[in-house]
């Protein structure tokens, strides 16, 4: 709801300056890549974070194993640095069998992931904004985990949240905030005062209309209009500015449990996927690229006392592992038809079914007599279950 400004007195270490520009220069040699082996990377289509990069970046970096993500399949920036090699996402993007997100099933950028070392990943759809409920719905879990006093299962995980409390991290592209199912996020978001940034990358594109044609305010604004939602607002391409933004965010909800907005402004310096040309509909591609975010990180760098010969190793050896990645991703074993079957479900250890169906002595139950008494039970023995709806806080 307030607004905020963005003061850049404090100073970026070099060795965080050093990761963003090894990380932006990762990601911008993908770009380019795909796009010289068009045909050899298109059998679906992906979109690039080509210039939005300093944003995702300037967030992945600050994230913690403990945290939840929902990126959107622009953010392959933002994977990398969560520490996802280009060859793992080049898995998914040629539909390998060892993508590490899907097995080869899903769609570039779509990730979903478990890592012990890395913020955890739901599952993520293609259907824009869609993540904004799942995603305010693990915030609403932290929240009901803490007012219960649930500690997480796993010892490290515990340990680190002590010091560092969950959150949860929502991307979001400019043109999906306008959809229904983000007003039903922000407020319960905002209602509940739950941990959750909601990070809005604002190309000013909803693939090939305008934001003129299909807006009558930006998210920053829209914010305004959640009472309890703080919003800021960004430049995303300037990676030190995005850097600062973020730190500021997530030490608000790590420390005060409550919800931020951040609206990054970006220039989409890349085609809205691999299925549609740029040129053919955007009138706004000069002025785009004059904010592209590679030369404002570069010159940081200088500023920050890097050498110029430092910069350029920086991101030969960038281009080189992207190249070497690829030719390894190319080689690498396609699924084989019984790999169909493999990760249906999640290992069970229940896999018999014990008890009688028919006691002897026992009346007949109607079925929703059943679910009702099965729900009791379960609420009885598990703090962690919640009925949504008939939550009494
Ligand atoms: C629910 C839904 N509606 C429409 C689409 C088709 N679609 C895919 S991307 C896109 C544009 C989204 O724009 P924005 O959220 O601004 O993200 P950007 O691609 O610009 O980063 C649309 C309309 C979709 N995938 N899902
Ligand atoms: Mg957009």
């Amino acid at each position: 709801m307030e607004m905020k400004e963005m003061t850049t007195q404090q100073q970026i270490s070099k060795e965080v300056l050093q990761k963003g520009f090894t990380n932006l220069c990762t990601a911008k040699a993908m770009a380019t890549l795909y796009e010289d082996n068009f045909k050899l990377v298109s059998k679906y289509v992906h979109a690039t974070s080509r210039g939005h990069e300093a944003i995702q970046i300037a967030l992945g970096m600050q994230l913690l194993p403990q945290d939840y993500a929902f990126p959107y399949y622009r953010d392959d920036a933002m994977l990398l640095s969560f520490g996802l090699k280009p060859y793992d996402l080049m898995l998914q993007l040629l539909a390998k069998k060892d993508d590490p997100f899907s097995g080869g099933r899903t769609y570039y950028c779509h990730p979903s992931l478990n890592d012990a070392d890395k913020p955890k990943i739901p599952h993520q759809s293609s259907a824009t904004g869609m993540q904004a409920i799942p995603a305010t719905g693990v915030a609403m879990g932290f929240w009901y985990k803490e007012n219960v006093g649930i500690k997480n299962i796993n010892e490290a995980i515990r340990k680190s949240e002590q010091e560092n409390p969950p959150l949860v991290v929502c991307s979001l592209g400019d043109a999906s905030v306008t959809e229904g199912e983000i007003s039903e996020a922000f407020q319960m978001a905002a209602l509940k005062q739950l941990p959750i940034l909601y990070l809005v990358q604002d190309n000013g594109w909803d693939i090939s209309a305008n934001a003129e044609e299909t807006r009558a305010q930006d998210a920053f604004e829209y914010a305004r209009g959640f009472n309890g939602l703080e919003a800021m607002t960004i430049d995303g391409a300037n990676f030190t500015e995005s850097y600062e933004a973020v730190e500021k965010a997530l030490k608000i909800i790590r420390e005060e449990r409550r919800p931020v907005l951040l609206h990054a402004k970006v220039p989409l310096l890349n085609h809205h996927t691999s299925g549609v040309r740029m040129e053919w509909y955007r009138d706004d591609l000069e002025e785009a690229f004059s904010r592209d975010p590679y030369p404002v990180l570069k010159q940081q760098l200088l500023d920050a006392g890097f050498t110029q010969k430092e910069v350029d190793v920086i991101e030969t050896k960038a281009i080189t592992l992207v190249k070497t990645d690829f030719e390894k991703a190319l080689l690498a074993e396609d699924p084989t038809p019984a790999d169909l079957f493999t990760h249906d479900f999640a290992p069970t250890p229940i896999t018999e079914e014990t008890g009688e169906r028919a006691p002897a002595d026992k009346e007949e139950v109607v079925m929703v007599d059943c679910a009702l008494f099965a729900v009791e039970e379960i609420m009885r023995e598990h703090k962690e279950c919640s009925l949504a709806g008939f939550n009494s806080r």
